[in-house]
């Protein structure tokens, strides 16, 4: 998280920036904040998640993918009334957008997302999540399997999402290009819970054609933390 959100949740003590996960709460999940006016910081190195994903993938994939998203959304929504929304309303609505706000506000809130949904260290879901998980697929191995076939066989560049409908129940989807569940265009709305992009950039470099691989090594490093911190407060 940046500095001067961090300071915001703690006024103006100067004590050491915690942990990433320790902070995560209602005033700070992506899609319920003011959209970032400054381009959102990496929460880890670029090599923490090696061998899983690469350094190279990770430096291109966030300084030039990921920052291309951030800038041309921010001139796509500049002095327009989009500007003021947080991105969940804005994707409530984002079928009146032009395509422009659309695929570069999805690629900018779509990797935020999948930079916190990452983690070197490892982690394990929170009981409550665990519960609903196999409440909808029976079993983590079942949700995973689910999860999993759906980012292999997902046909061109998109994501895979794990979702919290609005019923509570739990469900895996897929989106085309940068759309994602939040928005009003998705054929299954929910709230995002755990995703993975499938695009090439995300694994070309290391993986090349073998994506199930990319997927498969995904598991090694999901942020359970932050995962069932979403799970709890959406
Ligand atoms: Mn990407």
């Amino acid at each position: 998280m940046k500095r001067r959100n961090f300071l915001a949740l703690v006024g103006t003590s100067l004590v050491a920036a915690p942990v990433w996960s320790n902070v995560y709460n209602n005033s700070n999940i992506p899609e319920n904040k003011a959209i970032d006016s400054v381009f959102p910081d990496l929460p880890y190195a670029y090599d923490a998640l090696e061998p899983s994903i690469d350094a190279k993938t990770m430096e291109i994939h966030y300084t030039k993918h990921h920052k291309a998203y951030y800038t041309n959304f921010m001139a796509a929504i500049k002095d327009t009334p989009a500007a003021n929304l947080t991105v969940k309303s804005l994707f409530a609505e984002i079928s009146k957008q032009p395509m422009a706000v659309r695929n570069n506000g999805g690629g900018y809130y779509n990797h935020q997302l999948f930079w916190e949904n990452l983690s070197a260290t490892k982690t394990e879901p929170s009981a409550e999540l665990k519960a609903a998980i196999e409440k909808s697929f029976t079993s983590m191995e079942k949700f995973k399997e689910e999860f999993s076939t759906v980012a292999k066989k997902h046909f061109g560049s998109g994501w895979a999402w794990l979702v919290a409908g609005e019923d509570g129940k739990l469900f895996v989807s897929e989106t085309l290009n940068q759309d994602n569940p939040l928005m009003d265009v998705a054929e299954k709305k929910g709230t995002p819970l755990l995703a993975l992009d499938v695009w090439e950039h995300a694994y070309y470099l290391k993986y090349q054609n073998r994506r199930p691989e990319y997927v498969d090594n995904f598991w090694n490093v999901v942020n359970w933390d932050t995962v069932s911190k979403r799970f709890q407060s959406k």
